[in-house]
This record gives C-alpha cells, structure tokens and sequence, in this order.
C-alpha cells in the first residue's frame, strides 16, 4: 500500500477568510520539521518510502470553479486509478466534492466518515453552490457517499438539520458525544477531517473557531479505532494567518500522520 500526499491550496471558496490555500506548505512544513520525528503511535515511519508526495495543484486567481474542481477530481481519480491512496491537504473543504467524485468511480460502497464543527450541507451559501459550507449536500445528491456519518457537530441550523434527515446523514453531534465511542463500518471508508472539529484553544488556527470541540487525543482515537479500509481522506480548513505560532500546523502534522500510518497498515 502506498499513500500519494496532494496539496490542494484552493481557498476560494471560503465564505468568511481566506488563508486555508496557505495550508499545505505549513502542514508539510511541520510533518518534517527536525523538532520531531517521522514515526506514528502505531509504529509506521514516514520516511519508510510508502508515503509518496505528488506536490500541489496550481490554481488560477479568479478562475470558474469548475475548473479547479475538474483539476481536483482528476488528480485524485488518477491517484486512485494507480492503486494508491489519496490524502488531500486543503484548502477548505469546498474541495471535498471533487474529491469524492474522483474517488467514487472505484467504489462499489464507499461511507464517508466526516469530522467538523459544521455539517456542511447548506444548499447554498451566500449564493454559492460549490461554497465551502456546501460539500455534503452535493456529494449526497450525487450518491458519492453511501452513508455519511459526521462527528463533532455543534452549529446545526433548522435549515441544515433539514438537509441531515432529507440525505439520511447520521449525526453524532458533541451535546451526545461519548468518549471511545466508535462507529462500525462494513464498507470502505473517506475520512473528511475539518481542522474546527477541535477544541478551538488547542488549534487555533481555523477560519471559524467553534468553542466545545474535540480534543486532539479523542481525534486521534477516531482515526485509530477505525476498522473499515480507508479510501481517502483529506485534512482541510487550516488557515495559516490566524496560526502565528505554528501550533495549528503542528497539530496538522500530527493528524496526517495517523492518517497516513492507518492507511499504511491495511493488506495491500
Ligand atoms: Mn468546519
């Protein structure tokens, strides 16, 4: 098995600041920092040769969105058409659609397990379909996702809480969280990780910081505990201007790596 890294800096579909298309640099940054070392909690090294970096996508200023998420979706249909996993470093999580419409083709079931402070399912937002508080609903019309389970929900609007039952989306909002709490899988699985599923306090470096999150270690505790093949994923909405210190970028580097490491352990 061998895990393909893609930097997707694309922050024009935020709706409040921009900055998230400065993550991957910083998220790369710190995974090879010498302040640490390469090796996950599951004892699976980086540096071992599986963990292949594809770079980033280029994006135009000002170009249609449709473009960049036909560049997107290509990128990651051809990653997985090579046998390789992807592991998409946002961006916001606008990019989570056509990360999805490049995967699904090579799934017969596909899940989607979704870590946010936000249920992303807005029909629209500010006018704006393809907005980054949308993926979830276009991904659920398009049947990308067989099931959508979200962890770490804690802004539900009437409206989204609409979207949630219409799709089916199965919502373990933080009010009912329970530590070590898992969810069972019985078909492959994306793992969709928003940096704001956190605490705010311990990563502050997000676009919207929601109080009353995840702690870093029950995240990582989700990561590890799943049994379900790992399709993809991707780690998005950190947004460098708002993190001086590098902690949020830390804490990135901390994530992919478990990530990475959970894919790595998988029969190839
Ligand atoms: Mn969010």
């Amino acid at each position: 098995m061998t895990v393909a890294l893609l930097g997707v800096p694309y922050d024009a579909s935020s709706s409040w600041q921009r900055g998230a298309a400065l993550a991957p640099v910083a998220i790369r940054e710190a995974l090879w920092s010498e302040g640490g070392n390469t090796w996950a909690e599951t004892g699976i090294d980086l540096k071992d040769g599986r963990l292949e970096d594809e770079g980033d996508l280029w994006f135009n200023d000002g170009e249609p969105g449709v473009e960049a998420r036909g560049r997107i979706e290509d990128a990651v249909g051809s990653i997985v058409g090579s046998g390789r996993r992807p592991l998409l470093l946002g961006g916001d999580h606008s990019i989570t659609y056509p990360a999805l419409r490049g995967v699904r083709p090579h799934y017969k079931k596909l899940a989607i397990l979704h870590l946010d402070a936000h249920p992303d399912l807005y029909d629209e937002f500010q006018g704006d379909r393809y907005s980054h508080a949308c993926p979830f609903a276009r991904i659920m019309e398009e049947n990308l996702a067989d099931r959508l389970v979200q962890i770490g929900i804690r802004t539900m609007s009437a409206h989204q809480r609409e979207q949630a039952d219409r799709f089916g989306v199965e919502v373990v909002d933080m009010r009912s969280w329970v530590d070590g709490g898992t969810v069972r899988f019985d078909m492959p699985v994306y793992l969709s990780v928003d940096l704001d599923v956190l605490e705010p306090g311990l990563a502050p470096g997000v676009s919207h910081r929601e109080p009353g999150g995840l702690g870093v270690r029950q995240v990582l505790g989700v990561i590890q505990s799943l049994e379900a093949p790992l399709a993809g994923a991707d780690l998005v909405e950190l947004n460098p201007l708002n993190d001086p210190s590098g902690l949020s970028a830390g804490v990135c580097a901390k994530l992919l790596k478990e990530i990475a490491a959970r894919m790595l352990t998988e029969p190839s």
